[in-house]
């Protein structure tokens, strides 16, 4: 299990401080920051995150969770004990991008982005190709780039998938979709590993699947700690994938959940797109995809599938496949230092991705939750931790990579 720490100094980047009639844009009955005592086990974690609640981290048997006034209340009708730690700011008007706030304006936005992707294209065209997955729910473009050796030609080549900020406030996984384009293009000329892992792989790289909540989580200069896309009151894309959707209270069905799973599978445009997109590339009967990180932060976790049960092997996951799930996942947290465990040792999840792929195209996926290990600095480290935080997870990457090379 996670262990983190949770500090006042990082839960103010997170709150609105209700004191002293403070200006702010917290609505009065909106979401709030909690402490949940007595959840140490992933069981109790699981009959948290099943109010709708959504779980930030977890240490000493106490979870820090964002919920509404009725998952708060559910909460204390399980018996638990909730502590109020205050508001969360959410613009109400008009949501306008500048740039990310002072001390953060090393990350990308949404053009910038796009800018970067273009700069790769244009210095490395032999070595890059630019596409997209399709729209966002609000139209913008799903970016991807493709990265190989003859980019333009669909080669026989074992494939691999990175994607990044499916959760919009998790900006520092962009960055690591771009540390991905940038390494593996600028180093193709004089790093003989990085030449044989392009050579001979066609790598696909979705820097962001949520750029309207991610645009969102920075409008008018401050975060917002948001989660989800911007369909309607938002849908959690990473419960809305369509194997075991909302089977097994890993997700919400309340439109105000953090974790809320959608009316149907797939009717995020968000993770439908990028879904159809894989689907696409399954030629010939063979899916041409072999292995698949989705980025997410914090707590520095690889995890692999299966999310929807405890169960170490399940219809369609043999004890075979679960031990090589394993042997990967551990060897790439070997590299980064991050703690190595199936996704349901922290709590069940519906409706994830890395459930549907594994299931749906045996593709050896797994999420890693990047830094920081606790909710100091949670969700917004400062852009000074860029270079670090990305630059530890290459060789992961390599792995992962090679991974597809070697089958
Ligand atoms: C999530 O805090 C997903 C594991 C999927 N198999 C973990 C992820 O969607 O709950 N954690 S996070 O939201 N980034
Ligand atoms: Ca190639
Ligand atoms: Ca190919
Ligand atoms: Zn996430």
């Amino acid at each position: 299990m996670r262990t983190r720490t949770c500090t006042a100094a990082a839960l103010a980047a997170l709150l609105v401080l209700t004191t002293g009639g403070q200006a702010g844009a917290a609505q009065p009955d909106g979401p709030q920051v909690y402490e949940v005592a007595g959840t140490g086990s992933a069981q109790q974690r699981t009959e948290v995150a099943r109010t709708g609640a959504d779980i930030l981290d977890s240490t000493g048997g106490t979870t820090t969770v964002i919920a509404g006034p009725a998952e708060a209340a559910q909460l204390r009708a399980l018996g638990f004990d909730v502590k109020a730690l205050g508001k969360v700011d959410r613009p109400q008007g008009a949501e306008t991008v500048e740039d990310f706030p002072a001390g953060y304006t090393g990350y990308h936005t949404y053009a910038e982005t796009q800018t970067e992707l273009q700069k790769a294209v244009a210095n490395y065209p032999s070595l890059t190709k630019l596409g997209s997955a399709g729209n966002s729910y609000q139209g913008r473009a799903l970016s991807l780039l493709k990265i190989s050796d003859n980019a333009a030609t669909d080669e026989n080549e074992p494939e691999v998938l990175f994607t990044c900020n499916q959760h919009a406030r998790e900006h520092l996984t962009t960055e690591m979709c771009l540390r991905i384009v940038q390494r593996l293009t600028s180093g193709y000329a004089t790093d003989s590993a990085i030449k044989r892992l392009v050579d001979s792989t066609e790598i696909w790289v979705v820097p962001s699947v949520n750029p309207d909540g991610s645009e969102y989580d920075i409008s008018g200069g401050t975060f917002h700690s948001w989660r989800k896309n911007r369909q309607g009151s938002g849908t959690d894309t990473n419960r809305n994938w369509g194997y075991q959707w909302g089977c097994c209270g890993g997700s919400s069905g309340s439109t105000s959940s953090e974790t809320y799973r959608g009316t149907a599978p797939f009717s995020a445009p968000e993770a439908k797109a990028v879904a159809d997109w894989v689907t696409s590339r399954k030629i010939g009967g063979v899916q041409q995809i072999k292995t698949h990180i989705d980025f997410h932060t914090y707590s520095e976790l690889v995890l692999w599938p299966f999310g929807y049960t405890y169960a170490d092997t399940a219809p369609g996951l043999t004890a075979a496949e679960a031990q090589k799930f394993q042997t990967l996942g551990r060897q790439m947290a070997a590299t980064n230092g991050y703690t190595p465990q199936q996704s349901s040792d922290l709590y069940i999840t519906d409706g994830s991705v890395n459930d549907w792929m594994w299931a749906t195209h045996k593709i050896w996926s797994f999420t890693f939750e990047m830094y920081p290990k606790g909710s100091n600095p949670g969700f917004y480290p400062r852009d000074t931790q860029i270079v670090p935080q990305t630059t530890r997870n290459d060789k992961a990457v390599d792995i992962l990579i090679n991974a597809a090379i070697t089958g």
